[in-house]
């Protein structure tokens, strides 16, 4: 019998089974609140009834409370009144788990009296990836189950456990046999009746809390471990601080405190920027005019042209998922080179036990070396990532086009260059597609996928899966200069050069962009990448400060010398040197250098890459202003909890961005003049998001 539209409710002997159905992901939404609540009264009226079962249909357990009702007005019964209900329940009700049982989901699993679930289910508190914390009874429950100190590493780190892990941490109790869960879920309730077994309520449980209490330091020592990876974010202290009063406070009161930091965080901020964040990443998956009707091609087969740094990386996403590579070089040696440095990543991986040492060389049997393009002929993608060099990769292009059979995805992993001038050197620019990973290749997650006025739909839609495939967030822009990335990393580079021509330090800057959240300053990311990238040692000129710490020999980290000086450890000092060579440079220039605040560099950093953004956004290149967030929040190291560039943006108020970017052009010129969309968007009343 229908409950309500998402939720059934069946008997089967004594066992009620309420069974939710509520696509994508069973999230609690109201009607799903209020269908449980529903075939709770009915199995409390029917006498019949000695035990329930909660279960899902579709993909997944419960993924947690419907983040989409976050902000509007509660509707009862709330999550935690649902939770009460189950609780406080007379007879035994048992959580049946399958897929994912996340956030609220989990919480609810651990009011539940029991609970049972499929060895493929997985269970975590992933609250603190939206900027929250688990605020349905998590930080009160969870450490009373498995121990403060696994509680608070679930719980900091949104991680997610497996179910045969879930047994031997006692936070389930029994596994279901794969695709029976129904089934036993319904016998081990009959057990539970048959055997008396008593109403077990997690709030009661003391044990697993003794370590805890005997080792006070925990927390402290925890916070201390840890203030790297929590560095700016809120949530992970309002956790650690909730987790904390478990062993302070009855269990009551602790919920109450629970409620207060969970609502601090959710009115916060930062929590707006991380949903903002999780709610994006999804949308970038989707392109306009992309629907699921358009063919996906087949990729069985990838040739990556290049076996350097970038073409080493990218070859290992694929073996990484059992698609066979064969990378192409143009000398043995290189090739060697290049091999070597994979197999050598792979090791180190698994020599920190975070791959099988047998899969080192079953990624590496996947892998094949050669010296002849030809190689490529049966492949079904070829990525070419050579020197950024628009001769040098047409004429690849031109060779491919030659080699490659027809219906091939040619892609370039170029950074900056026209894709349409390298699609020109094909008779099949329809097939050219730009894929630009980021370095590390095989780390980092964004991947910007550029479509050409010409590139073919089923291209694009086949490149937007592969992302997903290899773990990829996939963004899809539009051909241009730097395409969205490093378009707006150009806008911030001419701000920065500027700022230390005009008084600023190197190590000014970088700190001022490192306490606003960034991982690292920008000075100390260029000496990490290497001042030589993109550095012509024929035609150097000393034309700028970055070409005349290359022509004395200053690439960066690996000289011991950039903007900063490096020790043996590559720790890094200011360097009185670079400051020598700026100092001469702005003076050559006729720059008056002059004290410069913190404020005025965050301000003509930021203003000019929202800036920057918002053109981007105007001429098509990105088609929402949230995939420019996704790439920079993904790509270049943005705060997650600052939503990205633009969620910023609109933080700060259109109208403000305008005002600013006015009192910026006054003091420093044409670089701000504000792009015609933000004026558009404060005549309509608008926002980036809504552009
Ligand atoms: C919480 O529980 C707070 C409580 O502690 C306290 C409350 C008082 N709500 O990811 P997918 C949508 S906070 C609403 O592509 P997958 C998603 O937007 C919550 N919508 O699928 C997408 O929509 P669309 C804690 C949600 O198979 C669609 O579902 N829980 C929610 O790759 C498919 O999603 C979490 O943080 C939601 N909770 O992965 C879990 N979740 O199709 C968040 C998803 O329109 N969810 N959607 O783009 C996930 O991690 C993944 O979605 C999941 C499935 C692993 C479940």
């Amino acid at each position: 019998m229908q409950v309500n539209d998402v939720t059934r409710y069946e008997c089967e002997g004594l066992i009620a089974v309420i069974t939710v159905d509520s696509p994508p992901v069973n999230a609690f939404s109201a009607k799903v609140r209020q269908g449980i609540a529903g075939g709770l009264e009915k199995a409390r009226a029917d006498e019949a009834v000695g035990a329930v079962v909660l279960i899902c249909q579709g993909k997944t357990f419960f993924a947690g409370a419907d983040i989409t009702e976050f902000g509007k007005p509660v509707i009862e019964p709330s999550l935690r009144t649902m939770q009460a209900m189950i609780e406080d329940f007379p007879k035994p009700v048992i959580a049946a788990i399958h897929g994912t049982a996340l956030g609220g989901g989990l919480e609810t699993a651990l009011v539940c009296h029991y609970r049972i679930a499929v060895p493929s289910a997985r269970m975590g508190l992933p609250e603190v990836n939206l900027g929250l914390l688990p605020g349905a009874g998590g930080t009160q429950r969870l450490p009373r189950v498995i121990g403060v100190a696994a509680a608070l590493d679930l719980m900091t780190s949104g991680k997610q456990t497996g179910a045969k892990k879930a047994l031997d941490m006692a936070l389930i109790d029994r596994l279901a046999d794969e695709g029976n869960l129904r089934g036993e879920a319904i016998a081990f309730a009959q057990a539970v009746l048959d055997e008396k077994r008593p109403l077990v309520k997690v709030r009661d449980m003391t044990e697993k809390l003794e370590e805890a209490r005997a080792n006070p330091a925990l927390f402290d020592d925890f916070r201390k471990a840890n203030a790297r990876k929590f560095r700016g974010f809120k949530a992970p202290e309002n956790i650690i601080r909730s987790v904390e009063n478990v062993l302070k406070l009855p269990f009551d009161e602790g919920m109450v405190q629970e409620r207060a930091l969970f609502n601090e965080l959710m009115e916060g901020s930062q929590s707006a920027a991380q949903r903002h964040v999780f709610f994006a990443e999804r949308q970038a998956a989707k392109v306009d005019d992309i629907g699921k009707d358009v063919e996906l091609l087949p990729v069985r087969k990838v040739g990556v042209i290049g076996a350097g740094t970038m073409g080493g990386g990218i070859a290992m996403n694929f073996l990484n998922v059992g698609i066979p590579v064969t990378i192409v070089e143009t000398s043995q040696d290189a090739l060697d080179r290049g091999l070597g440095i994979i197999r050598k990543n792979y090791e180190v991986t698994a020599s920190k036990g975070k791959m099988k040492p047998e899969d080192v060389d079953m990624r590496m049997g996947l892998l094949t070396g050669v010296t002849m393009l030809e190689a490529l002929a049966d492949m079904d993608l070829i990525i070419e990532a050579v020197f950024e060099n628009l001769d040098v990769k047409r004429e690849v292009f031109a060779k491919l086009d030659a080699i490659a059979k027809p219906g091939a995805i040619l892609a370039t992993n170029t950074s900056y260059l026209d894709i349409d001038d390298i699609a020109a050197a094909t008779k099949r620019p329809e097939s050219v597609i730009g894929l630009h990973f980021f370095s590390p290749a095989n780390v980092m997650k964004l991947l910007e996928i550029v479509r050409t006025k010409d590139t073919a739909k089923p291209i694009v839609a086949t490149a937007g899966k592969l992302a997903k495939t290899i773990g990829k967030i996939g963004v899809t822009v539009g051909n241009g200069f730097g395409f969205v990335g490093n378009r707006i990393l150009a806008a911030r580079n001419t701000q920065c050069d500027q700022l230390v021509l005009e008084g600023a330090t190197p190590q000014q800057v970088d700190k001022a962009l490192y306490d606003f959240g960034f991982p690292m300053g920008h000075f100390q990311m260029r000496d990490l990448v290497g001042l030589d990238v993109g550095w012509n040692r024929e035609t150097t000129s000393s034309a700028n400060v970055r070409e005349i710490l290359n022509e004395m020999g200053r690439h960066g980290q690996k000289t011991k010398g950039g903007y900063y000086d490096y020790d043996e450890k590559r720790n890094h000092t200011p360097s009185p040197v670079a400051l020598k060579v700026i100092e001469d440079f702005a003076a050559k220039q006729g720059i008056a250098r002059r004290a410069i605040s913190d404020e005025e560099i965050l301000d003509r950093i930021l203003y000019a890459m929202v800036n920057e953004g918002a053109r981007i956004l105007d001429e098509g290149i990105a088609s929402r202003s949230s995939d420019i967030d996704i790439c920079w929040v993904t790509g270049y190291g943005w705060p997650r909890y600052r939503g990205g560039p633009m969620f910023w943006a609109d933080l700060q108020g259109v109208p403000q961005v305008l005002e600013k970017l006015k009192t910026l052009q006054a003091k420093h010129g044409d670089s701000f003049v504000p792009s015609p969309l933000i004026e558009r968007l404060v005549a309509e009343g608008k926002n980036f998001n809504q552009a």
